[in-house]
Order: structure tokens, then C-alpha cells, then sequence
């Protein structure tokens, strides 16, 4: 057997090709060992978890809402995909230097590695667990590329004792691997195999599986001093294709910056209530569970909300007066803001006032009779009517600091998004859905609209170019709540468009002029353009 004959068996796999395939299989198994490790030891952030929250961090605010717009909940699997690609192009490249530039590639790998594990360890969520699964995750990547790692022809030690290898037929030819080659594939492709379902195990447990870690985490919530009365039926304007007037926990919006939700313990979890006030103090989860909790129905919406967009949501939300905390803390005189923190480091700025007053303002614990979800801030978030989320709704909340706008930046005001948000006058046509073909005569049109904290006086609704017409209203639930609305409309045969437009009690005007969501939400009327026949 020639030296010819092996060659020939080889074209396409030399050792560069065998390099960047173990390299490739190194990171694949490197993170899908660490993500399926992190959560069979309990723990919330896997190194690949900790490059997407990096990312996030980086990249500019802009990109990050276009990618929430673009993809909306499919945003972190998109992440995700990217950095996994991204990958294992670096671990082909390192793989492909082993057999020239092995100190290199050896030295990139593990300055990788480490700054895998300091990722994770910056984490404010992350504990031992994530550390010992991202060392395991990156000792398991290292042992797979050291596979590539040529070995070097035997010398000086042995030369004399035993009879020296044969040479290499061509001297320009890199030393033979350490393994034969048919091992490294096999093994090469094992670990790529292991590091996928690893991957798939652990992000299907980190997102799917959180509803069963919810379920283990029910308790019952307490029984409020102050209830909400029911939803009245004419509440409801009975069109088929309304959004509901009660949003359901699993169906409202999910917007943060968290990849997997953080996975907060009530056990262990406490708010910290301090800053400029004359009594800081800390309380714990039983604490607040023994608080005179009420029972409040607000619409939560997001600043993102594109015109006619569903990032909104009503539910009737129990929790604890913010100002009932306030009240013991007693903020100075000199104090304008609170600053409100997460586990996850999310912020959010909301005027001192806006919890102070007799507002429904809430350190809430459950959502429509039941506890939060992982996703929706359990074990305790923040509610405010009349702001939007990012300036007030703070998520697995665990500090009020009470503090001035002067002072202090939150999250998203650092990156160009305003400091005070209040929610703005608007509306949206549900039914028709944009190109809907209807019959001609009287059509229903119906939909939403909100204004919270002042309450809706009209919702009027023009077709084509025609004079504005008032819907008739759903009953009011109360200002903090969206209305619904409905109104006939006689169209003829032919393409049409449909506008509407909301007023809020204080007489301001839901504006036409089209804007975009950044500094403090979109504007604009929603306008749905469909056909009659
Ligand atoms: N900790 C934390 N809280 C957060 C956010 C976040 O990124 N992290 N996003 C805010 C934004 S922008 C909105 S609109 C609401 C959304 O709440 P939801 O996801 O429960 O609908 O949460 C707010 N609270
Ligand atoms: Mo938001």
C-alpha cells in the first residue's frame, strides 16, 4: 500500500478539512453540552444564552426593535440561529489553522472559552450551576478540537531505542493526526450530533418548558381587600374578530430583553425599596403576600405598538399599591422619579407622581386570577397605568429606587428612547382585516381603542375620503381599560379603505401624522384597505 493509494482515498479530506470539521463539532458541542447542562442542573443562562443577551446589549437599539417588529416572538430564535452560526464559522476557521498555526488556533479556543464562562458569570441571574455547565461545556469543545491536533513525528527520547519512523514521502507534508482519520470523523461527528440535540434539548426546555416550571410555582394568590367588578357584557361589542376585551396571560404580547425568562424564586426573592427616602427597606415575597393586596383592570401596552399592532393587552392585574411602599419609605422632597430594576438589569424610569397618586399603580403578583408566568414577571413585576411598559411595567422587579430624572437613566433612555412615556390617544380596526373581501351593503367595522388614564369619549370612523362618523361604544370598565367599538358602514362594490380615529376625554385627537415609534410611539391613523363585491 503506496503512499499513492492513501492519497487518493483522501482527496477532499486533509487535514485542514478534517480541522475545520473538528472544529465545527468543538463548538457545536461546547454549546449544546453547556445548554442541555445548564438546565439539567437548574441553572437560567447557557453561554449561548449569554453571547445573545451580549448582542442585544450591542447592537444599536434601532436594529434590536427591527428585529422585534421583523421576526416579533420568533426574534429570539432568529438570535439564537445567528450566534449558533456564527459559531461554527469560528470553529471551522480555528479547526482549519490546527495543523500550521496550532498555537493559535489552541490559544483562540481558549481565550474563547474563557470569555464564554466570564459571559456567563457576568449574568446577574447566573449562579454556580450556569458556571459548572459552561467550564464542563467548554472542556468538552477543547477535548474535541485538541483531536486535531497533529502529533508530532517521535523524537530525540526514543531515537535511539527504537527504529525511527519512516519519514514522510513528501517533506512539505504536515505530520499525520494523532488518530486516524476515520476516528476523528466518527468522533467529529458524534460530538456535532451530541451538541445538537444538547442545543435542542436545552433550548426547547428553556422556552417550552417553562409552562411546567410555571405549574410547579402555582400557589394561590391571596384574596384581594379590594376586587374588580366583573367585565359588563356591553362591554363587549360582539363582533367576531375583536380582539377580547380580557386578554389571556398565554396570549398577551411578550416584550423584553431577556432571552429566557429569568427564573426567579419566590423564596429567595426580595424588593428592595431605598434611594432618596427616609426609611429604605426590603420585603420579602411572604411579606407581600400578606399585604392588603387589590384587584385593578389595566391595559398594558408597549411603546412599540406599530399603528393597528397587537402589543397591547387588558387583564384585571393583584398586587400591592405602589404607593403604599412609598408611603412607608417616605421619599424626599427633592425626589421626581423611581427607578425601577430588574434581575435581568432592565430599568425603568417612571415620574415619582405616577405612583404616588390615586392612580392604580401595582407591585403585582397575578394576572387574571393567577399568578404571573415566567414571562410575564413572575414571581413579581410592576404595573402603571397610563405608561407605556418600558417606563413603568418592570418584570421580576426586585428594586424601587427612589431617585431624580436628573440623576438617573433608564434602560432604554440610555439608547434613545424617552425618559417619561405616557401612553398616547389611539385605535384600531379589527374587523375588516386589511385586503378582506366583504359583501356590499351595511358592513360591521369594528375594533378597539385606549387612552389610559384619561378614558375614551369617541371613536369615529370615515370611509374613503367621507366624513368622519361615530362608532357606537362598548361600555366603559374604566379609564385605565381599552374600549371597544362598532359602527355599520354602507359600502358599494369596490375597493375601499377604512380609517378611525379616537378622542380621548380630555379632547385630545388621536393624530394622522405618521411617525415612528422611537422616542414615545408610532402615530397615526390605522387605516384597512379591503373589497366589496
Ligand atoms: N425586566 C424587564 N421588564 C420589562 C421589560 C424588559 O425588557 N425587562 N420590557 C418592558 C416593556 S418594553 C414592556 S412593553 C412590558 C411588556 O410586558 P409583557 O412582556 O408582560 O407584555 O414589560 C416591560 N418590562
Ligand atoms: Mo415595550
Amino acid at each position: 500500500m503506496g503512499q499513492h493509494q492513501q492519497r487518493r482515498f483522501t482527496v477532499g479530506f486533509g487535514p485542514r478539512t478534517r480541522g475545520v470539521l473538528l472544529g465545527m463539532a468543538a463548538v457545536l458541542l461546547l454549546f449544546g453540552a453547556a445548554d442541555a447542562l445548564t438546565r439539567v442542573l437548574g441553572g437560567t443562562t447557557s453561554p449561548l444564552t449569554a453571547v445573545g443577551l451580549l448582542l442585544i446589549r450591542l447592537l444599536p437599539s434601532d436594529l434590536v426593535k427591527l428585529a422585534i417588529d421583523l421576526f416579533g416572538e420568533a426574534d429570539k430564535i432568529v438570535l439564537i440561529l445567528s450566534v449558533g452560526a456564527g459559531g461554527l464559522v469560528l470553529g471551522g476557521v480555528l479547526g482549519g489553522l490546527l495543523h500550521r498555526r496550532r498555537r493559535t488556533a489552541v490559544t483562540v479556543f481558549a481565550l474563547i472559552g474563557a470569555g464564554l464562562v466570564a459571559l456567563v458569570a457576568l449574568r446577574p441571574e447566573s449562579g454556580p450551576r450556569d458556571l459548572i455547565a459552561a467550564v464542563l461545556g467548554v472542556f468538552l469543545g477543547a477535548a474535541v478540537l485538541a483531536l486535531g491536533i497533529p502529533r508530532k513525528p517521535r523524537k530525540s527520547r526514543d531515537a535511539g531505542l527504537e527504529p525511527a519512523e519512516p519519514a514522510p514521502a513528501d517533506p512539505t507534508e504536515p505530520p499525520e493526526p494523532g488518530l486516524r482519520r476515520r476516528t476523528v470523523l466518527i468522533l467529529a461527528g458524534a460530538s456535532a450530533l451530541i451538541g445538537t440535540a444538547g442545543l435542542a434539548v436545552g433550548q426547547t426546555v428553556a422556552t417550552v418548558g417553562r409552562g411546567a416550571v410555571d405549574a410547579a410555582r402555582r400557589f394561590v394568590l391571596p384574596t384581594p381587600v379590594v376586587t374588580a367588578a366583573a367585565v359588563p357584557a356591553a362591554a363587549e361589542v360582539g363582533v367576531d374578530g375583536v380582539a377580547p376585551f380580557t386578554t389571556a396571560q398565554a396570549d398577551l404580547y411578550r416584550i423584553d430583553t431577556a432571552l429566557v425568562p429569568p427564573a426567579v424564586d419566590s423564596e429567595t426573592w426580595e424588593l428592595r425599596v431605598d434611594g432618596l427616602v427616609e426609611e429604605p427597606f426590603t420585603l420579602s415575597f411572604a411579606e407581600l403576600l400578606e399585604e392588603p393586596l387589590e384587584e385593578h383592570r389595566i391595559t398594558l401596552t408597549c411603546v412599540s405598538n406599530p399603528v393597528g399592532g397587537d402589543l397591547l393587552g387588558t387583564g384585571v392585574w393583584t398586587g400591592l399599591p405602589v404607593r403604599t411602599l412609598l408611603a412607608r419609605a417616605r421619599p424626599h422632597p427633592e425626589a421626581d422619579m423611581v427607578l425601577s430594576h430588574s434581575v435581568d438589569g432592565f430599568t425603568a424610569s417612571t415620574p415619582l407622581e405616577a405612583m404616588t397618586d390615586d392612580r392604580a399603580s401595582l407591585v403585582a403578583i397575578g394576572m387574571n386570577g393567577e399568578p404571573l408566568t415566567a414571562e410575564h414577571g413572575y414571581p413579581v413585576r410592576l404595573i402603571v397605568p397610563g405608561l407605556y411598559g418600558f417606563v413603568s411595567a418592570t418584570k421580576w422587579v426586585t428594586r424601587i429606587e427612589v431617585t431624580r430624572f436628573d440623576r438617573a437613566e433608564a434602560y432604554w433612555t440610555r439608547r434613545g428612547w424617552d425618559a417619561r412615556a405616557p401612553i398616547l390617544v389611539s385605535s384600531r380596526i379589527d374587523v375588516p382585516g386589511g385586503l378582506d373581501v366583504v359583501d356590499a351593503g351595511d358592513i360591521i367595522v369594528a375594533g378597539s381603542a385606549w387612552s389610559q388614564g384619561v378614558g375614551i369619549a369617541s371613536v369615529q370612523v370615515r370611509l374613503d375620503d367621507g366624513d368622519w362618523t361615530d362608532a357606537e361604544l362598548g361600555a366603559e370598565v374604566n379609564v385605565d381599560t381599552w374600549r371597544q367599538w362598532r359602527l355599520a358602514v354602507p359600502v358599494e362594490a369596490g375597493r375601499h379603505a377604512l380609517t378611525v380615529r379616537a378622542i380621548g376625554r380630555d379632547g385630545t385627537v388621536q393624530t394622522a401624522e405618521r411617525r415612528d415609534p422611537i422616542p414615545n410611539s408610532a402615530t397615526g391613523h390605522h387605516r384597512v384597505e379591503f373589497r366589496a363585491e
